[in-house]
């Protein structure tokens, strides 16, 4: 992609220009479901933004076109944070999923725009580049330690510095994060939640074999990440924590769920493992005190998930202030729209620690042109004015919504459990 400015930046800018006269919803499902937002202006620019928040997309698609592209037609697109503020508090009822995927589409298309009319990539309208690429890491999913081990290390092969693992459990069918033979890993595969069965004492016995192996095999040169998924109460994630420290975690992810944000005050009691929270929140106040009382050492809620860079760029400093850093979720069910604009604001974040990265499908890359790319263990943003991702309107046509939910998780008892 060439790094210059679009011919479309060329418009001065003014407020005329800038007026939102047009927005659209657009949903496709190249390979998977993906809502996007894409925001036009008198002057012809156009900015997009994620809106996919995975097995409930239509209720944000809803959201957007019904109760928010008709209060955008007219506005200045360079009001960005009275925007912002306006979809926030005019809404009165505040947060929640919805609202916030739906608040950040716009927020992203917002920032897409302001770029183009500046002619500068996102990063630098935030305040400029901090360093020269977001670590990321990706991950190693096999059914059992062999095979996780091994993926490991074809990832290390590929240049790659951090790779989250897990493995399957026996006697546990369909553990979390493990892919069916052969595939890329993609939870929602079905039109209703397929059921999957949870043993925590299985999973807490090979947890740390898994890390003990694959430290025996690939050194202490590799950063190690792993997701508990939320699936133990604090006193089971305290011990798991203490139990992975021979093996330096770079972190362990949801070890609890974080409703009840004293939760983590038990875990870091009795571990020094780092721990990283936050890819299922929405706004600051879901993390306050897990921030205030550094309770945590990595945020990953998202700029899809949690109201836009807008909001994001506010909890960032927040969290700089008791040296918690970021790592956004980067799963495939954020569309490269998301990683682009995740991208920018990786690049300028002073208190970066590192980024998700899921690789999408080739159809889903298809649909999103886009200009970052991954070089020797780092994603790249582009040079391109805006946050570097566009959509093939005319491709996403051909791959319309499927419906598909995330799996549902019980115990071996039947009783409801966390996925
Ligand atoms: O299960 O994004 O760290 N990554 C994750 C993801 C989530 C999915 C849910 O839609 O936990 O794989
Ligand atoms: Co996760």
């Amino acid at each position: 992609m060439s790094p210059t400015p679009s011919p479309e930046v060329t418009a001065n800018g003014s407020a005329r220009d800038r007026e939102i006269i047009a927005a659209r919803v657009i949903v496709t499902c190249p390979g998977r479901n993906f809502v996007t937002l894409k925001i036009e202006t008198r002057s012809g620019i156009s900015g997009i933004g994620d809106a996919t928040l995975n097995g409930r997309e239509l209720a944000v698609a809803a959201y957007l076109q019904e109760h928010v592209v008709p209060n955008l037609i007219g506005r200045d697109a360079g009001r960005i944070e009275d925007i912002w503020q306006f979809l926030y508090r005019g809404a009165y009822w505040r947060r929640g999923p919805v609202t916030m995927t739906a608040i950040a589409a716009v927020d992203m298309a917002l920032w897409d725009i302001l770029g183009k009319l500046a002619g500068m990539p996102v990063y630098q309208l935030l305040g400029g580049r901090s360093r020269e690429g977001a670590l990321v890491y990706c991950h190693a999913n096999g059914r059992d330690i062999s095979e996780t081990t091994e993926q490991v290390g074809a990832y290390i092969e590929q240049g790659f510095l951090a790779v989250r693992a897990q493995c399957g459990v026996p006697g546990v069918k369909k553990a979390y994060g493990i892919s069916t033979a052969g595939k890329p890993y993609e939870p929602a595969e079905s039109e209703l939640p397929a059921e999957t069965v949870w043993s925590t004492p299985k999973y807490l016995e090979i947890v740390p074999q898994l890390f003990e192996r694959l430290r025996a095999d690939h050194g202490t040169g590799v950063e190690l990440l792993h997701d508990a998924h939320h699936r133990l109460t604090p006193i089971e994630a305290a011990r798991l924590a203490r139990s992975l420290e021979p093996y330096r975690m770079f972190w362990l992810e949801d070890a609890t769920p974080a409703e009840n944000q004293k939760s983590f005050e038990i875990i870091r009691q009795h571990s020094v493992t780092p721990l990283a929270v936050g890819e299922v929140f929405n706004s600051i106040w879901d993390c306050k005190h897990l921030i205030e009382n550094q309770l945590i050492d990595y945020i990953r809620t998202t700029i899809v998930h949690g109201g836009g860079i807008t909001h994001l760029r506010r909890l960032a400093d927040f969290a700089a202030l008791h040296q918690v850093r970021t790592g956004f979720h980067g799963a495939t069910d954020l569309s490269p729209v998301c990683m682009g604009a995740a991208l920018h604001f990786d690049t300028w974040v002073p208190n970066f620690g590192i980024q998700e990265y899921m690789f999408h499908s080739d159809e889903a890359n298809e649909v999103f042109p886009h200009d970052y790319y991954f070089r020797e263990g780092r994603l790249h943003c582009g040079e391109s004015a805006g946050h570097g991702v566009t959509i093939d309107e005319k491709l996403a046509a051909r791959y319309p919504y499927a419906p598909k939910q995330l799996p549902i998780a019980r115990l071996e008892d039947g009783s409801m459990w966390d996925w």
